[in-house]
């Protein structure tokens, strides 16, 4: 329930600043100005803040550039590099992890720094990156000592920064459907700011919004990646093991998942992505001893790529200059994102295995190799029908749609690694 009070200060909410126009930002900040928002949004990447006034979208999302180019046109959405002064801030910005698997601050420090200066006083303050339990208080922390004349709860008559946490959860390539349509955790570090927090949220969110504290707000967006890693990790486990037992992996999950309480996730190549292969080292970090499990997890779904390198090393043996044709490097399917995606590892180990093979990538998403693969002389983008022609060995890495369309004649004589199940 939103105290008349909060409800106040939402419906006072007329100018939101998106700092950080990402894959969760830009869809944010898109969705607030399609809904009557005045949006600005900021990012230190000028070809973003073009790309955005122009009304374009500097990556793949279905439905985002619908939204943008409205939102731009009607004018109530634009971009630029400098924060600028507005009713509400939300934080969209990268939390990557440093060497040690701690998370790496300084972009949610820089975009404290850009906000102290333009308070007035009474703005509500959303942390939305994913962060491990106690940021959103370090940013409340860090502003307030750049502006000693606000606190947290207007003691000493000093104005109120409502400060709150709400983790995005939405999944890549159905975000403007899951932005609308989710459930949402906001965690205040007051109950009025939770309440703020939800109250901006509402606007769109169509889904329940439950509150909390900051704190639990943090875990719980941790947690559920977390959840989503050890079942994977489980899955990619009992891949490994079907294999020595000549057990076909994705026939056993599915018939182990007619049980009513088991659901076992997919096994695949490893996991990917800028969330699930990061998030869970913030718990771990958070409490090494006690997160044996998770730390576990992590460390199988990080071995799968490696195990899949040696299926193509042992099925390329005995053949000279072998051509390898690897279908796939974004993380996932039918998306073009190559974070952290254990495909593009895959094929770049496989390159520095056999440098004599000839190695043909075929990834109907991307119009270039990506840099981790640029130096590789032995590594070249190809059309799919192409690259599995004149292929000895063929690996699938990603399930996109668009290879439905491959004939299963042309795959006829060749060794297939398919690391998803996608041709079971
Ligand atoms: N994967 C498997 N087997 C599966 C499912 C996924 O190997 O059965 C792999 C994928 O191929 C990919 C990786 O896991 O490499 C991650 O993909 P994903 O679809 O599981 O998740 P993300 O990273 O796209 O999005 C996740 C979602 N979190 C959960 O489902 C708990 C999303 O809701 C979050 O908003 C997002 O992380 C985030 O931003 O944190």
């Amino acid at each position: 329930m939103l105290t008349s009070r909060t409800a106040e200060t939402a419906a006072t909410i007329r100018t939101v600043a998106v700092i950080g126009l990402g894959y969760i930002g830009l869809p944010t900040a898109a969705i607030l100005a399609t809904n009557g928002l005045d949006v600005i949004g900021v990012d230190v990447n000028p070809n973003t803040v073009d790309a955005v006034n122009n009304g374009d979208v500097p990556f793949a999302e279905p439905d985002l550039g619908i939204h943008v180019a409205g939102a731009v046109s009607r004018g109530r959405l634009r971009a630029q590099r400098d924060t600028p002064s507005a009713d509400a801030y939300i934080v969209a910005v990268p939390t990557p992890f440093k060497a040690d698997k701690s998370a790496d601050m300084s972009f949610i420090a820089a975009a404290a720094r850009a906000i102290a200066p333009v308070l007035r006083g009474g703005e509500l303050v959303i942390l939305e990156s994913t962060s491990p339990p106690g940021s959103t208080r370090r940013l409340a922390e860090l502003i307030l000592g750049m502006r000693p004349d606000l606190s947290l709860d207007g003691r000493d008559g000093k104005p109120a920064l409502l400060v709150a946490h709400c983790p995005e959860r939405v999944l890549p390539g159905r975000i403007m459907i899951e932005l609308v349509t989710n459930d949402r955790v906001v965690g205040g570090l007051t109950a009025e700011a939770a309440d703020a927090a939800a109250a901006l949220y509402g606007v769109f969110c169509q889904g329940e919004i439950h509150l909390t504290d900051a704190a639990t707000a943090e875990m719980s967006k941790l947690v559920e990646n977390a959840y989503r890693d050890v079942n994977i990790a489980f899955a990619n486990e009992l891949s490994v093991i079907s294999e020595n037992l000549d057990i076909d992996v994705w026939e056993l999950i599915r018939l182990a998942n007619h049980h009513p309480r088991v659901n076992i996730l997919q096994p695949g190549p490893g996991v990917g992505g800028h969330c699930i292969a990061v998030d869970p080292w913030f718990i771990v970090a958070a409490d090494p001893e006690n997160s044996a499990l998770i730390r576990t997890a992590r460390e199988v779904n990080d071995a799968k790529p490696g195990h899949i390198v040696e299926q193509v090393g042992n099925a390329a043996s005995g053949i000279t200059r072998p051509v390898i044709a690897c279908l796939g490097l974004s993380f996932k399917a039918n998306i073009d994102d190559v974070r952290e995606s254990p495909a593009v590892q895959i094929v770049r180990r496989v390159a520095m295995l056999r440098p004599d093979a000839d190695i043909l990538v075929a990834a109907p998403h991307e119009d270039r190799l990506p840099q981790e693969l640029a130096g590789c002389a032995n590594v070249r983008l190809m059309e799919t029908d192409q690259a599995i022609e004149s292929a000895h060995v063929v690996v699938l890495l990603v399930d996109h749609d668009k290879f439905r369309d491959i004939e299963p004649s042309s795959l006829e004589g060749k060794t297939i690694i398919d690391t998803r199940g996608f041709w079971r």
